[in-house]
């Protein structure tokens, strides 16, 4: 739960150390709080933070560079260290540890050098000042802006639409419960169908593409779960605003738009790291479409995708991408072609015009941590890795399980975040399973 305690036990500082790999940038997570204002935070940029390697009874502080930045963590060493790294410590940018050059004289807080410094400094303000000109620091307006940046617009008591985990092709209502870091906790309405303890929450995104106003299930022509009796009795709540939802981009549905029996590629929403081939079942107003994929359960398992959605894609996009195609039972995997299946199966492709191809780019690379949602057990933020992207796709690797939990996701999915992200916010962080002593990688249960 986002309350457990692995989180004091993970340091990312270390652990990135270890597995001598970088994190990836604020600047890449456009919803991430302080993303805008990243373009001012480098490296080499100096601060003033408390200085924890002097002996005095009072708090002092001391001014530190900029080594290395992971996520809204930095690595700073202290003003006389030079290239000594040995006293090396990681800061949160964003919790407010940090202070611009300035800070002290203009809070009357003392500024002290560090008392291990080895080498000889006669006149520590020369020194400094030598230091600090040209030097860039953190802008005065940050903790503004990071307070700014980091309210959520979802009010607690608020009902919203959203997917039904149990049953995936309808929506249930559901309140908002908790916000933490534009994340919530909605707990569903009408339990009366529902075995007691399972599926009573479900965790995501403010801006989810799996969340609605209430009344859009019935607008587009979604299938929703009837509430029960007793669930119209409860107390009122607010119905959230249209105007808090992100809206997909609007498409145009008239003169060629997706048909149904169309068939078209796409992530599988119950088995995120594979990509499947798919069938158009229902158009629904809006530029909504149930999807389901071929061989799976028929019914249950139709999900609904925005046609502007990164998780579907045009025939042969898999082959075109060098990533395997996962094919329903009955297909051989050497000798299949989508030529030969749209023919076997008289069915039709959706045209590669239909699909979303805005790759403006990003700044992902391979091997980048960052944290990440288990969409599968979404209240879990983990320790992640981008493994690969193509185009505007991320297959991200959950450190320490086996690589069939990883999930494709879009590299604007509100659902990744930066190193550091968890602490900023408080939200619980998932260690990878070794680092928190459990032993070897887990198998899904
Ligand atoms: N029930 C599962 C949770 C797996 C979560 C993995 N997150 C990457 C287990 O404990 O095996």
């Amino acid at each position: 739960a986002p309350d457990g305690t692995l989180t004091s036990a993970f340091d990312w500082g270390v652990y990135l150390d270890k597995e001598t790999s970088l994190a990836a940038s604020v600047s890449c997570f456009r919803h991430a709080p302080l993303c805008v204002q990243w373009e001012d935070i480098c490296v080499g940029m100096k601060v003033e933070v408390l200085n924890t390697n002097a002996v005095l009874p009072s708090k002092v502080y001391w001014i530190a560079s900029v080594i290395q930045l992971a996520g809204y963590k930095a690595l700073l060493r202290y003003e006389g260290f030079q290239h000594d790294s040995s006293h090396d410590f990681w800061c949160s940018l964003g919790t407010g540890e940090l202070n611009p050059i300035g800070w002290c004289a203009m809070t009357s807080k003392l500024l002290v050098p560090p008392q291990d410094v080895q080498q000889n400094i006669p006149d520590w303000k020369e020194y400094l000042m030598e230091k600090l000109v040209g030097a860039s620091t953190l802008p005065v307006d940050f903790y503004i802006k990071v307070a700014e940046s980091s309210k959520c617009s979802m009010k607690v008591g608020s009902r919203v639409e959203v997917v039904d985990p149990r049953h995936i092709s309808r929506t249930r209502v559901a309140t908002v419960d908790r916000v933490i870091g534009g994340r919530l906790r909605l707990v569903y309405q009408d339990l009366s169908d529902a075995p007691y303890n399972t599926f009573q929450d479900f965790w995501c995104h403010m801006h989810s593409p799996l969340l609605h106003p209430v009344g859009w299930s019935s607008a587009v022509g979604h299938t929703i779960k009837v509430p029960g009796k007793e669930t119209l009795n409860r107390k009122s709540h607010i119905d959230s605003s249209p105007f808090h939802f992100r809206r997909p981009r609007i498409v145009y549905m008239s003169g060629g738009f997706f048909e149904e029996g169309m068939k078209l590629e796409a992530i599988d929403p119950l088995n995120l790291g594979k990509i499947c081939i798919a069938t158009v079942h229902k158009v629904l107003l809006d530029g909504f479409l149930m999807v389901g994929i071929v061989g799976a359960d028929q019914g249950a398992d139709q999900f609904c995708y925005h046609a502007s959605s990164h998780a579907i894609l045009p025939p042969g996009f898999c082959e075109k991408n060098n990533i395997p195609l996962t094919l329903p039972p009955d297909c051989d995997p050497d000798t299949f072609s989508w030529e030969k299946y749209l023919q076997e199966s008289q069915s039709l492709r959706a045209p590669a015009m239909l699909f979303n191809t805005d790759y403006p780019g990003h700044g992902f690379s391979p091997n980048m941590k960052l944290e990440a949602v288990d969409l599968m057990e979404p209240q879990l933020v983990c320790v992640a890795t981008v493994r690969r992207h193509v185009g505007r796709l991320l297959l991200i690797h959950f450190d320490g399980w086996e690589d069939e939990f990883d999930q494709w996701v879009d590299h604007c999915s509100p659902d990744i975040y930066p190193v550091g992200w968890c602490e900023l916010t408080g939200y619980s962080l998932q260690a990878p399973p070794s680092a928190s002593g459990a032993g070897k990688p887990r198998l899904s249960l």
